[in-house]
């Protein structure tokens, strides 16, 4: 009976494996390939069933979407992330929704720490630095920032903030963290507030999710809290930070730095953050290895699958 299934693949999934997978076990269809999308959506949407998206800001799933496929019964993203989905609209219309956490978190996390060390000691400004020849022109590099000893705060402990906690232990940091719920199973210190977290840190690391109620969080009050010695990481969503507040800050010497993997408009990322030496910035690849990606399409995979053969999805959003 699944592969009666139709299922509409919103934009490219990588890897590819993934689309291969959904080719072979599902009839489906591409919208992105389609020359007119919303004369292709009056025509088939009523026959599709599930809907593969994925967490990039320009895939997701509107409250609009889901009104042009009046059938649709599951959206399987490839993703963690679930803010471009329109969730309430989904529950309103009986539509299940998968995502795909937990398979990406040591990735992720890897990647928070790789930038946590850039920023720090100017792994990526010092190589472009002796690329252009200046060790000869110029000698010897600026000193930068010792990352061990110091307080790494972390904004949202589930298993991405959690592993990063891991790693940063490792470097000899000092863990704090700031979450809406108590966690009582980790040894960290616990502040009440992001303000209390943000004053208390070197290097605050942004692993919350996005959505409305984080929109801007940080903000320049809190960037201002952090200091300037003060650096800020984030490997959550563009949207919780308000991105001019932090070039403002960046600017007037208010923080010390960023290491940023997201931005408010992606693909786009302001010149007046690509510009500066104490900001490094990755376009939003931390998921992105070999390993990962075959996991999470994998488990997009079996989502879709599960939910075809009238069993129980793996992982279900709220
Ligand atoms: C992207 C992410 O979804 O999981 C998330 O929330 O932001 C990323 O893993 C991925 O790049 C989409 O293919």
């Amino acid at each position: 009976a699944s592969t009666q299934f139709k299922v509409l693949m919103k934009g490219p999934l990588l890897p590819v494996r993934l689309q291969d997978n959904l080719d072979a076990q599902f009839t489906t269809y591409r919208l992105w390939q389609q020359d007119d999308q919303a004369a292709w959506l009056a025509q088939h949407g009523a026959e599709i069933d599930a809907l593969v998206t994925s967490g990039n800001a320009l895939m997701g799933a509107s409250a609009e979407l889901m009104d042009q496929l009046p059938n649709l019964k599951v959206i399987c993203s490839n993703g963690v992330g679930y803010d471009a989905i329109d969730i309430a609209a989904a529950e309103a219309r009986g539509i299940v929704v998968t995502n795909t956490p937990g398979v990406l978190n040591a990735c992720v996390a890897d990647t928070g720490m790789a930038l946590l060390l850039d920023v720090a000691r100017r792994i990526s400004a010092a190589d472009r630095y002796t690329r252009a020849g200046q060790w000869q022109s110029q000698g010897r590099y600026p000193l930068t920032t010792k990352v061990g000893g110091k307080v790494c705060g972390i904004v949202g402990l589930g298993g991405i903030g959690k592993a990063l906690a891991k790693r940063a232990q490792a470097f000899d940091m000092d863990i704090h963290y700031y979450n809406p719920r108590s966690r009582p199973d980790v040894p960290y210190t616990r502040h009440d507030s992001l303000l209390s977290l943000a004053q208390r840190a070197d290097f605050l690391v942004l692993t919350l999710p996005g959505g409305a109620a984080t929109h801007h969080l940080v903000d320049a009050g809190v960037l201002r809290a952090l200091g300037p010695k003060g650096f800020l990481i984030n490997i959550a969503r563009g949207s919780v930070v308000d991105e001019q507040a932090l070039i403002a800050a960046l600017q007037a010497g208010e923080i010390a730095g960023a290491g940023l993997d997201v931005f408010e408009q992606e693909p786009a990322v302001p010149a007046a953050l690509r510009q500066r030496d104490d900001v490094v910035i990755t376009p939003h690849l931390a998921s992105s290895t070999e390993e990962t990606m075959a996991a999470m399409a994998d488990l997009v995979f079996e989502n879709l699958l599960a939910f075809a053969q009238g069993e129980a999805v793996l992982t279900r959003v709220v």
